[in-house]
């Protein structure tokens, strides 16, 4: 894909994600790795600010190339107007900090440090894997604040059991992450240890962060998921 249809496929992404009540305020985040489709008009680009350090070094994204939205924006804005509401950023070629490049000087998301954090993970390990997507999906959230559901073992097995799709699309199921804050080193490094073993992964009581070959596969994954919760959530007596 064109860097621009990979950006577009974003919106179209951040589109859905506010229709179906996910993305409240500025709520969540998205991150697509965009290294292997940039033109050298991009390449060119001078830095808009000056380099901001990731508080680690992530050797396997070195001078590569990410698409993320901006902290404070909202996914209904970026549907509309991507570049308006997420930046390009490039990693240094230490890998221990990034600069903005496009197209205008904004924060990128909140959650970069998870998110960069993943993707760095994802170059070296799984490389196919180019997307990262954190939203706030009613019901699974609605799950995570029943106890005895709170850990990867309950929360697959009452998901699987919901609907076939969901063991056959997320055979892996997600690893289910007790609260941290928001933003924090504790809940990067939560996340990528989980990542090791699923595609998706639950924050308690905050949402969820899935993994794709693009934006729309992260997507799915958390559609079929929250399908489950849903139809977990609409069970009488629940
Ligand atoms: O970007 O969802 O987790 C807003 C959030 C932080
Ligand atoms: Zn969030």
């Amino acid at each position: 894909m064109l860097f621009t249809d990979t950006i577009n496929q974003c919106a179209e992404v951040a589109g859905m994600l506010w229709q179906r009540g996910w993305a409240e305020r500025n709520g969540g985040n998205l991150v697509v790795n965009i290294t292997a489709d940039v033109d050298d008009n991009i390449r060119r680009l001078p830095p808009l600010a000056a380099p901001v350090s990731i508080g680690a070094t992530l050797e396997a994204i070195a001078g590569q190339y990410f698409y993320c939205k901006a902290t404070s924006c909202r996914m209904r804005d970026l549907a509309r107007k991507p570049m308006d509401n997420g930046v390009i950023i490039r990693i240094a070629p230490t890998g221990d900090a990034y600069e903005i490049i496009a197209c205008k000087p904004l924060q990128p998301t909140s959650e970069l440090p998870s998110h960069l954090a993943i993707h760095n993970y994802l170059a070296a390990n799984r490389p196919e894997m180019k997307a990262s997507l954190h939203t706030h999906p009613t019901e699974l959230v609605a799950l995570s604040h029943v106890e005895e559901l709170c850990s990867t073992e309950r929360m697959n097995e009452t998901l699987w059991a919901m609907i076939p799709e969901t063991r056959l699309f997320c055979p892996k199921g997600l690893g289910f992450l007790p609260y941290a804050e928001p933003g924090s080193q504790t809940l990067a490094d939560g996340t990528l240890e989980q990542l090791h073993d699923h595609d998706a992964v639950m924050w308690e009581k905050h949402g969820i962060i899935a993994v794709g070959t693009d934006m729309m596969d992260a997507f799915d994954t958390i559609d079929i998921l929250n399908k489950a919760a849903q139809i977990r959530c609409a069970i009488p007596h629940f």
